[in-house]
């Protein structure tokens, strides 16, 4: 029989203490429905323990956990030739872009609101809009005023690695126990194509030199970190020509030096950026070609693939940006932290995630017994929680899923225009949706109507809504199965 449904959406949507303590409640039972360990097999307890929370580093955990950025650190050492730092477009989604600039005390206001009001909340990062560690007085005020106020959160850091071997000592002492590195080449010839000049030392770098610095400096930075266990993952820009091919080497480099992760994102370039390969018509690569790299990367260092490469001001689950709502004229003066509504939808979740892994394990055995060759590729609309809970309307992305005899993937995501507006199918965004889910089989949403549905029909995709509020890879496997004429598993969402 089916164990009750866990609405997140009701704990998230929740707006008192007593309603998401009844929330959870009524929902025990679906969780003592499972037995199993909330633990994957593949990582040390103590690694498990760091990453559960933390939406970049455990992609099951970004169902469910929420980041915000808080901009205190504008200064930068290096300049790269795809960014420019720009302050005032709220408009734009790509790292180092951001609306408004914070102190630390500031910063800590915003964080304590969006505490208050986003029980998601796990992780506070801080991603520029320049260096983290070159702006490091800031960076360092910020962490520690958010540490005494909220101990839970796990603090976490994004730098460039210039000036990251300077503060190890202090990121360990403060507990900081993420740390991102941006490594786009190990080759200061890749480089010096990256990188017109470095600020180091009191002085200014260019050319090689400026790279050879910066290469030497990422590596002892890795391997520092590594050596007082604080997890690094590495984000590496892929740039088609520039470093694409060069990208198989820095892989090996970093899984070398002990990087807990890889995360090659797509070059963002646009003219309307006014970045210097914007202006200089340098491409970023196609969905297919960062996917087809990010295949060959397999068996290297493990591989994040549900990057959304937020602004350095984002708030909110990955893959939505809430930043609008917490802008500090909308933040009183006064705010005080009220631990409640987190600690309660950490409880919820806690229950929920052992009942999603059992669901997930069954789904997976009933794929492999397929015994089909074949794969199939699906494209979720997903509000969070692992289940398919947004109408194919309101998507304004689709986790991508590949399933097969080895299992079921997350393999990506594809932003879209949102086609449903106000009641009213916008025409063009439909379009442009169809064009984005090339590829794909078959469409899984809560609810679609008629014409969007015939529309991907004429385009060779399947759309349903049979599985809506059931966990993805049930729906999935059901799917699978059905396509392979074994018998499909009873839903158990
Ligand atoms: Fe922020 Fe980065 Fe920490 Fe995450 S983001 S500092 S590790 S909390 Fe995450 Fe955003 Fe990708 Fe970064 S989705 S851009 S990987
Ligand atoms: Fe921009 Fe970050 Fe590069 Fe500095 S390190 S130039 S902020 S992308």
């Amino acid at each position: 029989m089916s164990p009750p449904m866990i609405s997140l959406k009701s704990l998230t949507s929740t707006t008192t203490m007593n309603q998401l303590l009844a929330t959870a409640k009524s929902t025990a039972c679906a969780a003592s429905s499972c037995g199993s360990s909330a633990k994957p097999h593949d990582v040390e307890p103590a690694v498990w323990e760091k990453i559960k929370d933390h939406p970049c580093y455990s992609e099951e955990a970004h169902h469910y956990f929420a980041r915000m950025h808080v901009a205190v650190a504008p200064a930068c050492n290096i300049q790269c030739n795809y960014c420019n730092r720009k302050y005032d477009c709220a408009n734009e989604s790509r790292p180092g872009v951001v609306s408004e600039k914070l102190t630390p005390d500031q910063a800590l206001r915003k964080v304590v609101a969006v505490a208050n009001e986003v029980p998601q909340l796990s992780v506070l990062g801080i991603a520029g809009p320049g260096d983290a560690c070159y702006d490091w007085k800031k960076t360092k005020a910020t962490f520690e005023r958010v540490a005494r106020e909220i101990p839970d959160i796990k603090l976490c850091l994004s730098t460039n690695g210039l000036a990251l071997p300077d503060h190890v000592g202090e990121l360990a002492d403060m507990n900081v126990d993420h740390v991102t590195i941006t490594i786009n080449m190990v080759d200061p010839r890749v480089g010096a194509k990256i990188y017109p000049w470095i600020f180091h030392d009191h002085r200014r770098f260019t050319g090689l030199e400026a790279a050879r610095i910066l290469h030497e400096r990422q590596m002892l930075g890795l391997e520092m970190l590594t050596a007082r266990g604080i997890l690094t993952k590495v984000n590496s820009v892929m740039i088609p020509g520039v470093n694409d091919e060069h990208l198989l080497e820095v892989n090996r480099w970093v899984k070398d030096r002990g990087a807990f992760l890889h995360n090659v994102m797509p070059l963002i370039s646009d003219p309307a950026h006014g970045t210097h390969y914007g202006l200089t018509g340098q491409r970023g690569p196609r969905a297919t070609e960062l996917k087809a790299l990010q295949d060959r990367l397999d068996g290297g260092a493990k591989l994040m693939r549900h990057c959304r490469q937020c602004r350095a001001d984002a708030v909110g689950l990955l893959g939505e940006d809430r930043g609008g709502e917490f802008t500090l004229d909308q933040i009183p003066d006064e705010v005080s932290y009220d631990a409640s509504k987190r600690e309660a939808y950490r409880e919820v979740v806690a229950r929920e995630r052992d009942d999603h892994l059992a669901a997930k394990k069954e789904a997976i055995g009933m794929i492999k017994a397929a015994g089909s060759n074949g794969s199939l590729h699906f494209a979720v609309a997903t509000k969070g929680g692992g289940r398919i809970n947004e109408h194919f309307g309101h998507a304004k992305e689709f986790q991508i899923y590949e399933a097969s005899a080895s299992g079921i993937n997350f393999v990506g995501h594809r932003k879209v225009e949102q086609y449903c507006r106000g009641g009213w199918g916008e025409e063009h965004a439909l379009e442009t949706a169809i064009a984005a889910l090339e590829g794909i089989d078959i469409v899984l949403c809560a609810k679609i109507g008629d014409c969007p549905k015939d529309q991907l029909r004429d385009a060779g995709i399947r759309a349903i809504d049979d599985y809506g509020y059931d966990y993805i890879e049930t729906a999935i496997s059901a799917l699978y199965a059905e396509e392979s004429g074994a018998e499909p598993l009873t839903a158990t969402a």
